[in-house]
């Protein structure tokens, strides 16, 4: 599903399109562009609103049926019901966050548990991961990208819960790359012990990503 509809990610972000169910509504990418601040990484514009981004449908997954797995690279596997991810020590994060296809929106608030919390008793030798969401979406990421405080499990947004179309029941948070990174219903990791490009790294996004440095197509 992902593969055959997927757009580059560029198109999906003209086209307005809100997600793979009713793709008509414009949100966020026709509004007024305000002007550039000191704040926003090169090439980004501010935007108030927060437009939706999604390759293929939105997935509803029920918390009762929801589980998050880490698998190491020896096969073993860790899985978290939704009890067991409530049951963890989480925290509000405030930051700002930067789309590849240059809106940025500033102080977003969001509530879960930082990725360190999750990692901390898995026994491992990997370097990197990739990011599995529902729905079949990947990202690969560092390890050093998603540890001490610098990413999260994250479960509510804006004193609420997380919305389904921004990624509810649960997304990663990994505010300081490209929000690309930052995959939607998510639902596990694999450790790795070498890199692998996830779904848009392989369509010609930067494999890292980070926006000060605009690192948003592979070569930049
Ligand atoms: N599962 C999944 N996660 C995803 C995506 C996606 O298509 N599927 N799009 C990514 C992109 S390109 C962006 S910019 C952000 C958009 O998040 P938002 O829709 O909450 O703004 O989610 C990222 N995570
Ligand atoms: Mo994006």
């Amino acid at each position: 599903m992902l593969g055959e509809g997927a757009h580059r990610l560029d198109e999906l972000a003209r086209s307005g399109r809100e997600d793979g169910d009713m793709g008509i509504i414009t949100r966020g990418f026709g509004g007024r562009r305000e002007p550039e601040a000191a704040a926003l990484p090169p090439g980004q514009y501010l935007t108030r609103d927060f437009p939706v981004l999604t390759a293929g449908p939105t997935q509803y997954v029920d918390t009762a049926d929801w589980s998050f797995t880490i698998t190491t690279e020896t096969g073993d596997r860790t899985t978290w019901s939704w009890a067991d991810l409530m049951a963890l020590t989480s925290e509000d994060i405030e930051t700002d966050i930067h789309c590849v296809t240059r809106w940025s929106k500033l102080g977003t608030r969001w509530h879960g548990v930082p990725v360190d919390t999750v990692l901390e008793h898995i026994e491992t030798a990997a370097d990197y991961l990739m990011a599995h969401s529902y729905g079949g979406y990947t990202t690969n990421l560092p390890l050093e990208d998603v540890l001490d405080g610098k990413a999260w499990l994250a479960y509510g947004y804006a004193d609420g819960p997380l919305p389904v179309e921004h990624g509810g029941p649960l997304r990663l948070l990994v505010p300081h790359l490209y929000f690309w990174k930052s995959a939607k219903w998510l639902n596990g990791f694999t450790l790795l012990t070498s890199d692998e490009p996830g779904f848009w790294e392989g369509f010609g996004y930067h494999n890292h990503g980070d926006p000060w440095r605009e690192e948003r197509y592979d070569g930049d």
